[in-house]
Parts: structure tokens; sequence; C-alpha cells
């Protein structure tokens, strides 16, 4: 809560009180060949559309990624202070970017880096994304329009909806995903949603106050599908393309913390349910007694 009061008050020194602001939360392990690139990308393909911080969370990758990105930050704040040296109007500027770097000590895992993201965000709106171009940074402000301007509460880019696509998986590759997903949407009830594992999704903030996530979780998407109520939920088609630099995760570690993710959201969403059953029954014991109670009358 605190940290969206600063949020307001960031926007409103610079008079910006009416744009959006968006935290994009990019995980990176060994993303040195990538990071720069997608950065400048989402730069200019959200120009002019809203404020948004970067923050891109590290750990520690061998490849210097965290250092690469800190070099190119400074570089961009160089550029702004000289900007606004030379020019009176670059406080009217109508948009706020900016890119920090969260570099953790160790390798502590995907779920864990981008919860690390959103706790040090400021933005109302979070979105999420790869380093490795397999999410396409021009579907971002699409993305972003959707939740802004509607009162969906989550909007995810999906692999699986019509006119999406998926580019440069093997075959094998595909029917695991494929499989995966069928699982997971039958298991945790999510048969609306197309693609609950995507890595590629936006939300409002306030949606996730309340929850306690776990930290060595499978997919993020996933647990806030299941851990939050009555989500409204919009799926976007895009074309989810293979990574090209740098190597994938896919591994029997990612299929057992797979499986594991799915018995534990599979026992939380029953023990909701039941908890919602006695909550109801509670309720409706203590209509019951009330009816019965005497109110006294004075006269
Ligand atoms: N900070 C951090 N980032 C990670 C970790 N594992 C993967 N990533 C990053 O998370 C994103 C997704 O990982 P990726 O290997 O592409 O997974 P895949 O798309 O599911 O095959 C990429 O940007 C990775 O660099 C991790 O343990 N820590
Ligand atoms: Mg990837």
């Amino acid at each position: 809560m605190q940290r969206l009061d600063y949020a307001l008050e960031i926007e409103t020194s610079y008079n910006r009180a009416t744009l959006p602001v968006v935290s994009i939360i990019i995980p990176t392990y060994n993303e040195s060949r990538n990071i720069v690139r997608l950065i400048r990308l989402i730069r200019s393909s959200i120009d002019d559309h809203f404020s948004a911080e970067i923050i891109v969370v590290d750990d520690n990758s061998p490849d210097k990624t965290a250092r690469i990105v800190e070099g190119y930050a400074d570089s961009i704040y160089q550029k702004e202070n000289y900007r606004q040296q030379y020019s009176s109007s670059y406080l009217d500027v109508q948009q706020i970017f900016s890119v920090r770097v969260i570099w953790r000590e160790s390798k502590a895992g995907l779920v864990s880096a981008v919860l690390e993201g959103v706790k040090n965000s400021l933005g109302k709106y979070i979105l999420i994304l790869d380093a490795d171009f397999s999410h396409p940074p021009n579907v971002i402000v699409d993305m972003v329009n959707e939740l802004v301007n509607s009162d969906y509460d989550i909007v995810s880019a999906s692999r699986y909806l019509e006119g999406s696509q998926i580019i440069g998986w093997p075959l094998r590759r595909r029917a695991i995903s494929k499989s995966a997903t069928r699982l997971a949407r039958t298991i945790l009830g999510l048969n609306q949603i197309t693609d609950p594992m995507s890595g590629f999704f936006a939300f409002k903030r306030d949606i996730i106050s309340h929850i306690t996530f776990n930290t060595s979780g499978y997919k993020l998407l996933l647990e806030i599908l299941v851990k939050v109520d009555n989500a409204k939920v919009k799926e976007i088609a895009y074309t989810f393309a293979d990574r090209r630099s740098g190597s994938s995760k896919l591994d029997s570690r990612v299929i057992l913390d797979f499986v594991k993710a799915l018995i534990r959201l599979y026992v939380f969403k029953n023990n909701k349910s039941y908890r919602a059953k006695l909550k109801r029954q509670a309720t409706i014991g203590k209509l019951r007694s009330l009816s019965k109670t005497r109110i006294p009358v004075r006269l």
C-alpha cells in the first residue's frame, strides 16, 4: 500500500497523474545476449502509451547479465539528464521510463525472482515476460490497454487461442506442453483458460495483495489463477517463438516441479472450497440461532 502512495507521489510531482504506471518485470538468468535489445524494443514499442518501470531480477548470472543491465540503465539516465539540462520543457514530457536491476546472490528460481520484482515495484499494473524474445514486446501495449480500460483483473497472452502460433518447438515439446496444459486445466478446474501456464501476462496489482505465494512454485500465473477468487481473465492471441539465444529449462526437474505444484494447488483449491462450505454452514447456523434469539422489548 505504501509503495502505491509513493508511485502516485512520483506521478503527480511530474504532473503526469493521468498516466498509468506499469511495472514490467523480467526475470533473467544468463540473458546477456538478449536483455538490452529486449529493453530497447520494449521502450520503443510502449513509446507515448504509458509510463513504465522495467525491473530486471537477475540471480547473479555467470554471464554478467545484471552488470550489463546496470550499465545500460546508467547510460539512459545520463542521456535523460542531458536532455533535462538542455530542454526546459523536458519535465512536461508525458512519460516516465526507468530501468532497474535487482541483483540477487544466487539462483533461487523463477517464481521467487518474479515475486521479488513485484515486491519492489511501484506500478498499479504489473506485466511479466521472459527475456528470451519468446514473448514479443509489440503485444505489450495491447495487453496493457485491455487491462487499463476494462474490468479484467488479468490479461494473459495465450499460446493456445485461435490465432496464436508456436514457432520453433519440435513435436515432442509441443506434445509435452499441450498435455501439461490439459492436465493443469482439468485438475485445477481452469477450463475457461487456454494457457494457464503462460509466462507472459499482466494483472492489476491489487488482486494479489492478500495472497500468500509459494516462492518455490512452478508458474506464477497458475498460482494466481487458483488463489485469487473470481479473477476476471482475458486472454489474447500471440505468436510464441522459441528462444534463439541462451538455454531453456525443460528437464526432469521442471517436470517434477510441475507435478508438485499441481498437487499442492489441488489441495489448496479443495481446502478452499471445504473452508468456504464450513463458513457457509456457520453463517446459516448463526442466522438460525439469531432467529431464535428473543430481543427484549422495553416499554
Ligand atoms: N532470476 C531468475 N531468472 C530465471 C531463473 N530461471 C529462469 N529464469 C529466467 O526466466 C525466464 C524464463 O526462463 P526460460 O528458461 O526461458 O523458461 P521456459 O521459457 O519455460 O523454457 C527467462 O527470462 C530466464 O532467463 C532463475 O532461477 N532466476
Ligand atoms: Mg522462455
